[in-house]
């Protein structure tokens, strides 16, 4: 996979260079490169902002000097396919508050493509043509880390090229790990202990210690559930449960749910929690 991020503070993707992208990066598994918004200006002062038509608070990124990144970019995309898989566009990814939220989902679709552009944006935004321009090449996708506004799409890039990163095969030295993490199921993960088995007064649960798989799997699904319906009771009104085992039902029903239709409804006056 290729990745390029465009921004005004490359060196705020320093931590790409670090950790599990680094080693992908140096393992040829994903090349990535970093450009400085600026270097595609044309004037002495390498204005990337101005201000926003129709007034108003901040300044808005011009329009050119994305073009001038993009299609410079997009170029090299092209010449480095040479005539192998032909009409896929790589995928813009334009962080913002106003982009659709980015999920594990997400991320997973987006492990699957070659060659994925990264748009941070800084002060109000991009001028909104650069999107509807770049869309002759690009496949653009305005993506959000969540419903609270960071100061640019730096940090969002950060978080998604992790989460993208370690689903592409080899990233992950065991990809095992992948499988029983949290949103794998549209599930929060179970509560995890290590040695020792005493600490401060406080005990792992014995099952755990016990060796008996089938009891193992059996109360970590159930704090799986316990967990979610505590944390995330949006995760649980979304699920389909139409598969679960009575012994699931079970739980479903302890933490104030019926099933309906494959769904899990709250019980009227059952309050839910962990
Ligand atoms: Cl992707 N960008 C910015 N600037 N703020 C955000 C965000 C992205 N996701 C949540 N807040």
């Amino acid at each position: 996979m290729r990745l390029d991020v465009v921004s005004i503070f490359p060196e705020y993707l320093a931590p790409l260079d670090l950790s599990l992208i680094g080693k992908a990066r140096t393992e040829g598994l994903l090349e990535l490169a970093v450009h400085d918004l600026r270097s595609y200006t044309q004037d002495r002062h390498r204005t990337v902002d101005d201000t926003p038509y129709g007034g108003g608070a901040g300044m808005v990124m011009k329009p050119e000097p994305w073009a001038q990144a993009l299609e410079d970019i997009a170029g090299a995309s092209v010449a480095a396919a040479d005539g192998a898989a032909p009409g896929r566009k790589p995928i813009l990814i334009v962080p913002s508050p106003a982009g659709e939220v980015f999920t594990q989902r997400l991320a997973r679709e987006l492990a699957e493509e070659d060659h994925l552009v990264f748009a941070c944006g800084r002060y109000e935004g991009i001028d909104e043509r650069v999107l509807e321009w770049a869309a002759g090449q690009y496949t653009v996708r305005p993506l959000s880390l969540g419903d609270y506004v960071l100061n640019g799409g730096e940090v969002a890039v950060l978080a998604m090229v992790e989460a993208i990163g370690r689903l592409i095969p080899g990233v992950v030295g065991n990809p095992e790990s992948l499988v029983e993490e949290s949103h794998s199921d549209g599930l929060l993960e179970y509560p995890v202990y290590t040695k020792p088995s005493s600490w401060r007064d406080r005990e792992v649960p014995e099952v755990l210690l016990s060796g008996n798989h089938g009891k193992i799997a059996k109360f970590r699904r159930e704090h799986q559930l316990r967990r979610t319906a505590a944390r995330r009771p949006d995760l649980l009104d979304k699920l389909d449960v139409s598969n679960f085992s009575k012994t699931e039902r079970n739980v479903l029903w302890d933490l104030g749910y019926a099933v309906v239709d494959g769904r899990a409804v709250r019980r009227p006056g059952e309050p839910s929690g962990e």
